[in-house]
């Protein structure tokens, strides 16, 4: 058996079903190796749509996605997939080619230190040194990018290594088993004082984060919130952590403007975090006082942050943490505020509708989401892309399962939405799967248009037409009064995706979007549906907001 061998045998021991990546001469022996294994290698058409494939797989299943390259610049173009993946805590494990062993101690063919190069966007990297190490270090990569905080991890081969024949049978050539730890129940004392923390509150409010939706605490938190009537505000990359159609739910928060939900975070007199994760959003954004009694629940102790110094921190299992806090409260629930936060849920929900398109109406982003959300089934899944679009999905998009809506909100690279429609299609070919992206995002990756055709997966791709960098100038518009710089050109979509053999459809009417929408939807048949969008609706959301607060004060 050669080395390459051993290491896919590994691989599928851990369950890897699919690695998606590019090839190159330096993986040639592992691609040989793959073809000859149960597992499938998609082949993208950029390795950063591998790694955005491997990163949203790893969001959906909690196992490590897994993508593949070569060096030098293979590696190089996997670097934003990865990132994204560990600061959005996706499990994944990458794995690049380097060149033989003997040519890496000087100037080299498209040699870089990928190692090197990796260490700050991965939890844990290595090379393969040995064939005697193969067994362990993938099992190492997998446990570590699987365990909580979940991340990117990497490993080297070098291509004289992969071919290496290895010696007899021993216990280095035999997979290790694919176990999982379990994680520790919440300290008693740190319970007992979360306890009396809520005993005493009149306004608990829950933050929920995506720690809530990735190890499945959602079924605790559902019904624990449900039990005591506590509001929760989810991130957005926690929602879905509670259905939005409880009564319970704020939606998401966010925003760097003051929204609506807001108002639930300043006047709550506690703050259970669950699962909140400081890289997708800043404590001084909800908490600028300092000042807010927090309880922390999570996996992990909190980072040390100014703005986010928990009165207590109940580390361990969230699920059993909640639990836990539920049975506490048994018998003798907390006497809190009577309804203090229906008022904002039914204030959030109406401004929702209130963007619902009338006839003759200019299509908007908020619009169109209401009819996107009218069709999916409630379990689908929407995937966004990072711009304007991003904001107005977590705000105007209920969410009614855990991982029901996907929002790459740590690294937040645009770009993601495509690949990860891909991905999420492959691992559950029977979910309605929808991607909205801007123009700037879709054009970022859509090479994988032909990856996604040759697959033969189903999925809607949704491009909000505003041919502009548009994130970029709301920004400065609200900030500078012009915007400059962001202006941009667009190839006609509805050829373009036909040109890949893809349905394609461009509406013109609001009965057509609906009809459309509908049609890409529910026919379960890859489609590209690009929607003009009227972008003036963002400035009336800050002049809305804006004499909401004034109105306030
Ligand atoms: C890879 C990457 N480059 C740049 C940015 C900065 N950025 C954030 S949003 C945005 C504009 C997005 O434009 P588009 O995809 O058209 O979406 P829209 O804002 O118009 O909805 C940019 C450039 C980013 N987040 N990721």
């Amino acid at each position: 058996m050669r080395v390459s061998e051993l290491f896919v045998k590994c691989l599928e021991n851990e369950g890897v079903q699919y690695v998606f990546g590019l090839p190159g001469e330096e993986n040639e022996d592992l691609l040989f190796a793959l073809d000859a294994s149960p597992i499938r290698f998609v082949p993208c058409r950029h390795e950063q749509g591998a790694a955005f494939m491997a990163n949203i797989w790893g969001r959906l299943t909690g196992r490590a996605g897994v993508c593949l390259s070569t060096l030098g610049p293979g590696a190089t173009n996997l670097i934003t997939g990865i990132a994204d993946a560990n600061l959005d805590k996706a499990p994944l494990v990458a794995i690049t080619a380097q060149g033989g062993t003997t040519r890496l101690h000087h100037e080299s063919h498209q040699y870089l230190n990928i190692v090197e190069m990796f260490r700050p966007i991965v939890k844990w990297n290595t090379a393969i040194s040995s064939p005697r190490v193969v067994t362990e270090v993938v099992r190492k990569a997998f446990k570590v990018a699987e365990y909580e905080k979940s991340g990117a991890t990497h490993i080297e081969l070098s291509e004289d290594l992969a071919e290496m024949e290895l010696g007899a049978e021993d216990e280095h050539t035999r997979p290790l088993p694919p176990t999982r730890p379990r994680y520790p129940g919440p300290d008693r004392e740190a319970i007992d004082q979360a306890t009396s923390l809520l005993e005493s509150a009149h306004r608990p409010l829950i933050i929920a984060g995506n720690g809530a939706i990735r190890e499945l605490a959602s079924t605790q938190l559902t019904e624990f919130v449900r039990r005591y009537d506590i509001p929760v505000v989810s991130t957005f990359m926690g929602k879905g952590a509670i259905s939005d159609r409880m009564d319970q739910s704020l939606m998401a928060i966010g925003l760097s403007f003051k929204d609506y939900v807001v108002e639930a975070v300043e006047r709550a007199d506690l703050v259970l975090a669950v699962g909140y994760d400081i890289a997708e959003y800043a404590p001084q954004r909800w908490n600028p006082g300092a000042d807010k009694p927090i309880v922390h629940i999570d996996f992990v102790p909190a980072e040390v942050y100014a703005h986010y110094v928990p009165v207590v921190e109940v580390v361990g299992d969230i699920g059993d943490t909640i639990g836990e806090l539920s049975a506490r409260l048994e018998g003798r629930p907390p006497a809190f505020d009577a309804d203090w936060y229906p008022p904002i849920r039914r204030r959030i929900m109406d401004d929702i509708r209130s963007y619902a398109l009338g006839d003759g109406d200019l299509f908007t982003i908020p619009g169109a989401l209401c009819v996107i959300r009218e069709i999916m089934d409630d379990c689908g899944l929407l995937i966004s892309d990072v711009g304007t679009h991003k904001l107005w999905t977590a705000r105007n998009f209920p969410t009614y399962c855990a991982n029901g809506c996907i929002i790459s909100n740590g690294l937040a690279s645009m770009g993601v939405a495509l690949p990860g429609a891909i991905a999420a299609s492959l691992v559950d070919p029977e979910r309605q799967v929808v991607a909205v992206m801007g123009d700037g995002g879709f054009l970022m990756n859509s090479q994988e248009l032909e990856t996604a055709r040759r697959l033969g997966v189903n999925f809607t791709a949704v491009i909000f037409n505003d041919n502009d960098y548009g994130l970029i100038s709301w920004k400065q518009m609200m900030v500078k009064g012009r915007s400059v710089s962001t202006r941009i050109g667009n190839p006609d979509f509805k050829a373009y995706a036909e040109s890949f053999g893809i349905k394609a459809y461009r509406p013109g009417s609001t009965a057509e979007l609906k009809q459309q929408l509908q049609e890409a939807i529910t026919s379960r048949r890859l489609s590209v549906v690009e929607i003009p969008v009227d972008v003036r609706v963002n400035r009336t959301l800050v002049e809305n907001l804006r004499a909401y607060w004034r109105g306030q004060s």
